[in-house]
């Protein structure tokens, strides 16, 4: 078996065999239990790591108010210079960080360097922020006042991340917290442990040249006690959660109890309409991409299709025949299309939703099931299928990460934007059609309720330039571009008076 330069890439990103993952700048705690990283691609272990414990927690949080102190201070443009330095950094270490995203996680080496794109996308735009920190100046409506408002710090934002975007999202979070002033601690997915101490450690580089405080970027690799921690945590101004909307759920209200702040990521369950004025080629490359890149397990990933009746037939044909050029294999391969699920508690869900979609009625037109045998020894590697429903079905309407496509026919576009629409989770959603009358109406007040709309693109894919996030069940947050900074800062409205007199607001006299 070709082992495509892992032993290399791992030394480079200073991955041991065994390694400690807690660490606050420089240094590391461990005194948790131990876990493994095994990756899906081939089975094997890749190394150990010896996790957070209670005692670790709160030198973490300490060392980290103790850095927003001092960090605070530093002006934003400054900051702005160490995500700058961190982008130069990724982009040295791109092809090592790819491969081992794409090896811990099971993702495409395409897809794993096209997320350490996104790292060194967010960290230019982060840039180019720090000097646009920007809140807008009122007119007073008492003379001789001054009218403006301010963005100021949060303090320690926490980060919460999922295995399916083991880095990108990190660095989503921390380009705007850090520009904005506040310092971060992640408490990575713990499937994928060795791409979070990758990630701190290229940062501890850039943390160590410019001599700034170590508890600035923290990692907590640790269970989900440590993450519950966190959440519950009044000294972690800010909770970014992404993951399922189940834990999502308990997140936002555990947050909103103590009066923290919550960005939530949460699941998605996102359609592509083919109207009957769709471009047909283009429409199967999106879907197929969409649905079966990173094997289904994207947030934006394309659940459903929901076909214009005229072109059904021919839609269901073309995508059977798409469907049966995938190359499932080893995704460092770059021959193969699709990689391995994250596990096998993946595999088995997969397995179960197809069972239930059966038992609802769903018809499959391409059939799955779990591979075995030579390169598939992980036990990991399923075959992307897609199966004729209704939306209504129990298992339509809930996210199932893995390669499964459904198929609904609709008759108006009116019916087809109320099915799209009908269901808990509004994260993305696209429409395929050369028609502008289609195209504005999905767009409209009457459209897609989702976070993303797309017009002649699949659902995923978004660019870290725009707001990213949903609605509904998918929890409301938005991250990454436009000005999703704001979630990451706290407003003041300042008011100053110039004068010798002290006129009240809406006409109120007061002498005494
Ligand atoms: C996710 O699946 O958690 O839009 C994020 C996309 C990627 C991000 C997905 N840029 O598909």
């Amino acid at each position: 078996v070709k082992d495509f330069g892992i032993e290399k890439t791992l030394r480079n990103l200073g991955i041991k065999e065994e390694n400690k993952g807690t660490s606050v700048g420089g240094k590391y705690f461990a005194s948790g239990k131990v876990i493994e990283s095994i990756s899906p691609v081939d089975g094997k272990l890749i190394a150990k790591v010896k996790t957070s414990g209670e005692s670790d927690y709160d030198k973490v949080i300490e060392t980290a108010q103790k850095a927003f102190q001092e960090f605070r201070l530093i002006p934003a443009p400054k900051r702005g210079e160490m995500v700058r330095q961190l982008g130069l950094k990724l982009r040295e270490y791109k092809d090592d960080l790819g491969k081992l995203v794409s090896y811990e996680m099971g993702k495409s080496l395409q897809e794993g360097l096209g997320e350490v794109q996104e790292m060194i996308d967010i960290c230019d735009f982060a840039v180019g922020l720090s000097r646009q920190l920007q809140g807008y100046t009122m007119h007073s409506e008492r003379p001789g006042h001054r009218m403006y408002e301010q963005y100021h710090p949060l303090g320690v934002v926490g980060i919460i991340t999922a295995f399916n975007f083991p880095v990108a999202v990190w660095s989503w979070n921390t380009a705007l917290a850090w520009i904005c002033g506040n310092v971060t601690i992640w408490k990575p997915s713990e499937k994928t442990p060795l791409c979070a101490i990758a990630c701190q450690n290229i940062m501890m580089e850039v943390l160590k040249e410019n001599n700034l405080p170590e508890g600035i970027s923290s990692v907590l690799v640790s269970d989900h006690e440590i993450g519950q921690k966190l959440v519950d945590d009044k000294r972690v101004a800010l909770v970014s959660f992404t993951g399922s909307t189940r834990v999502g759920r308990m997140v936002s209200s555990k947050v909103a109890e103590r009066f923290g702040k919550s960005i939530l990521e949460l699941g998605g369950n996102n359609a592509i309409i083919i109207t009957k004025e769709a471009d047909i080629d283009m429409s199967i490359i999106g879907a197929v991409f969409g649905a079966v890149g990173t094997a289904g397990q994207r947030c934006t990933s394309t659940r459903r299709l929901i076909i214009h009746e005229s072109v059904y037939d021919e839609v269901k044909t073309r995508l059977t025949k798409a469907y049966g050029q995938l190359k499932i294999g080893n995704p460092l391969d770059e021959k193969n299309h699709v990689g391995p699920l994250i596990d096998t508690d993946a595999v088995n869900q997969y397995e179960e939703a197809i069972k239930k979609c059966k038992k609802e009625g769903g018809k499959f037109v391409v059939e799955g099931g779990v591979l075995s045998g030579k390169d598939y020894e992980s036990g990991c590697y399923v075959k992307p299928c897609v199966a004729e429903v209704k939306n209504s079905y129990e298992i339509v309407q809930h996210e199932t990460f893995a390669p499964i496509l459904y198929l609904i026919k609709y008759k108006t576009l009116e019916e087809a934007i109320a099915i799209q629409n009908d269901v808990p989770q509004g994260l993305s959603s696209a429409i395929m059609t050369q028609n502008l009358r289609e195209a504005e109406l999905f767009l409209s007040h009457a459209g897609s309720d989702c976070g993303i709309a797309n017009v002649n693109i699949g659902t995923s894919g978004a660019e870290i330039g725009g707001a990213f996030g949903g609605e509904k069940e998918t929890g409301g947050g938005r991250e990454s571009g436009s000005d999703a900074w704001k979630y990451y800062m706290r407003r003041q409205t300042n008011t100053i008076n110039y004068t010798a007199q002290l006129p009240l607001a809406q006409g109120i006299k007061f002498d005494l």
